[in-house]
């Protein structure tokens, strides 16, 4: 009876090794790959869910925007060496980098997405950046604007994203970039960007002029300065 009991746990542990290994624990890259729904949009990266572009809101101050891909340029000035006008074409050209990243609204909603997009470091890299410069704004199709820290920026690698859970932006979501403000709150995940202008002093955008808070770090306060 005693030895049955330990053959008994023995096959229990073998049994619940291969449910585990079954389960897709492993995060086997290849079985990723294939997790899309039919319009190709993925839905799970790095074995995190992905909320589906479906369910996740738009609520912009003018509603949608709708730009015309032949015709954009995004245009980056200031306080750099060399000012550019990119094409949509050129942007795509760039290395692109891929990367999970949830967006927190303010008031408490948000999602969790695959991020691909190009970023301001290798812009930057481009335009070259005057060595006072502090502040970076971005300016929207929309009338939108809202800024950043040179130093966030460049430090955590931020992005600009033209792809979303593996789609290209769609026209509510932001086309043909939005900015992807890690830690951030969504006030600073600017859309539809169509110039990024480099300077030397604080910027206050749309939501910050009327009192939200400038660093919008995720967590912290929303309204206090
Ligand atoms: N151009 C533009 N960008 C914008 C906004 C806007 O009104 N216009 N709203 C911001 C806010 S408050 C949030 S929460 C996010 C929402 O991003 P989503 O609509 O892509 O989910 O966009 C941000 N970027
Ligand atoms: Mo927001």
């Amino acid at each position: 009876m005693v030895q049955f009991r330990q053959y008994s746990s023995l096959i229990y542990c073998t049994v619940a090794l291969f449910l585990v290994l079954a389960s897709g624990c492993t995060g086997d890259p290849q079985q990723e790959q294939q997790e899309a729904n039919n319009s190709g949009e993925a839905t799970v990266f790095e074995g995190k869910e992905l909320t589906p572009i479906s369910e996740q809101r738009n609520n912009a101050i003018q509603g949608s925007q709708y730009i015309d891909q032949d015709t954009y340029e995004l245009r980056i000035y200031g306080m750099v060496d060399n000012p550019v006008n990119l094409s949509y074409d050129q942007l795509l050209a760039y290395p692109s980098v891929s990367r999970f990243v949830r967006l927190d609204c303010v008031e408490g909603w948000g999602f969790d997405a695959k991020w691909t997009g190009v970023t301001l470091n290798t812009l930057f890299n481009e335009t070259g950046i005057n060595s006072s410069a502090t502040t970076v704004i971005f300016y929207c199709a929309d009338g939108y604007s809202t800024s950043l820290e040179l130093a966030y920026l460049v430090d955590n690698d931020i992005m600009l994203a033209y792809k979303l859970n593996d789609i290209t932006l769609p026209a509510d979501r932001g086309f043909p970039l939005q900015l992807v403000a890690e830690d951030k709150y969504g006030y600073k995940w600017a859309k539809w960007i169509t110039a990024i202008e480099v300077i030397n002093e604080p910027y206050e955008g749309y939501w910050e002029s009327v009192g939200y808070n400038n660093n919008a770090d995720v967590g912290g306060p929303a309204f206090e300065r």
